[in-house]
């Protein structure tokens, strides 16, 4: 009888890491989580997106800026595959610390990617490379575009992704880089646009907000759903040779008609309540991202099937049933809606007062 095989994911509790758990388990994978010592010590906030799989798991603490703390993790669970998806992830915030998003992304990614080298060479890695890498290069891009980078984030991936390709090189290491698109659902954190979109919109339609706060709305992404890129990370590693892969859907959509999308389903006119907000405003944009995604599709058979609509359409619904279920539970008090995603890392400024939206 073969083997169990074993997986490792760093970054397990985030949106990414709890589809593809899901999607291991049910391939009959064993599968190893790190997580931040505070998340073992408050499971119920820290670790909710994987709460269901908790009795299935096998959670290890460790932390992403300790060679020896990955190290021992790496050689207790001896994996088969890595998956390495723990990162600073929000671009806003690479702004205000350009130097932890650093020291996470880059030497975190460096830690792990040296004590697979030394405890399991043979295992398979990958590293969660992102669009952002290529910041501005014209669309479409694909794997050879080159990469032109407009945050900390984004040159944090450039790193990753170089460093990654050099455990390839260099070490013979089995490591590929997955240059993912923005990918969505309802697990996506609220800082996020479109999650902060669906949220607002089901606040506002039961009465619990008034107004939602955009920075750009006219910023373009290709927008996906994570249970479906989620596909694409598995598929990269089950190759014979290790290579780097865009996934992608191949559309882009901008910001406001994410927000005139989610709006519409539930029959709300989304100009009665934008006020655009500098704040959100980000200090250098990447104004379109398009992804060409024809690699993915030929080498890995890998295309996604969710539209755009559906996307938007199964996040909305899902937030209105959230917070109806709140509502109804805590009594409509605004202490039950803290969960309100008004997050801004850039402090307020006289001039960056919020304007009513033009429509
Ligand atoms: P999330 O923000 O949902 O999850 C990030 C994960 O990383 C969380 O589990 C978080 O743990 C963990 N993490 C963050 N900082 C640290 C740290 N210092 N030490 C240990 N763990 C840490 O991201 P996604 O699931 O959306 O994305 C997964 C990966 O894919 C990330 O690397 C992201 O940059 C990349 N990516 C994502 C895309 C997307 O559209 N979603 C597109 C392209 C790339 P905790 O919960 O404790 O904070
Ligand atoms: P992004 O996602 O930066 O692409 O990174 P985000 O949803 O934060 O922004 C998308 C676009 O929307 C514009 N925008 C706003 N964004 C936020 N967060 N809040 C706002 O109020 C707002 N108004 C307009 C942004 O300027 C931007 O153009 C995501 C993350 O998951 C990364 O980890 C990942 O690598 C990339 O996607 C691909």
């Amino acid at each position: 009888m073969s083997k169990l095989k074993r997986a490792l994911i760093t970054g397990i509790s985030g949106q990414d890491g709890s589809y593809l758990s899901e999607l291991l388990l049910g391939k009959g994978y064993e599968v190893h989580g790190i997580v931040r010592r505070v998340a073992m010590e408050d499971p119920q906030h820290r670790l909710s997106r994987i709460h269901h799989l908790k009795d299935r798991l096998q959670l290890h603490a460790a932390s992403l800026e300790s060679y020896p703390s990955l190290m021992k993790v790496v050689a207790a669970v001896c994996p088969d595959e890595v998956y390495h998806l723990a990162a600073q992830s929000y671009v806003s915030y690479s702004f205000e610390d350009e130097f932890s998003t650093f020291e996470v992304n880059v030497n975190g990614t460096h830690y792990l990617l040296s004590a697979c080298r030394d405890v399991v060479p043979s295992a398979r890695f990958y590293f969660a490379g992102s669009s952002e890498m290529f910041g501005s290069a014209p669309a479409p891009q694909n794997e050879s575009t080159a990469f032109r980078p407009r945050s900390a984030y984004g040159i944090s991936k450039v790193a990753g992704y170089h460093l990654t390709r050099n455990y390839r090189e260099a070490y013979g290491l089995h490591a590929s880089c997955g240059m993912l698109y923005n990918h969505e659902s309802p697990r996506r954190g609220m800082e996020f646009v479109t999650r902060k979109i669906s949220s607002l919109a089901a606040q506002i339609k039961l009465g619990l907000a008034s107004e939602i706060r955009l920075g750009n709305p006219e910023a373009r992404r290709d927008w996906g759903h994570a249970r479906e890129y989620v596909e694409g990370m598995w598929r990269m590693l089950q190759q014979e040779q290790p290579d780097d892969y865009v996934i992608a859907t191949g559309e882009t959509h901008s910001v406001r008609e994410f927000l005139e999308c989610t709006f519409d389903f539930l029959g709300l006119d989304p100009y009665k309540y934008l006020v655009l907000d500098n704040r959100f405003v980000r200090p250098a944009e990447v104004d379109v991202l398009l992804g060409d995604m024809s690699k993915a599709r030929e080498h890995l058979g890998w295309t996604p099937k969710i539209s755009f609509r559906e996307l938007a359409r199964e996040m909305v619904f899902s937030d209105l049933d959230l917070y109806s279920r709140v509502a109804v539970n805590e009594g409509k008090s605004a202490a039950a809606f803290s969960l309100a995603p008004m997050i801004t890392h850039i402090p307020p400024a006289a001039e960056n007062e919020g304007t009513p939206a033009a429509d």
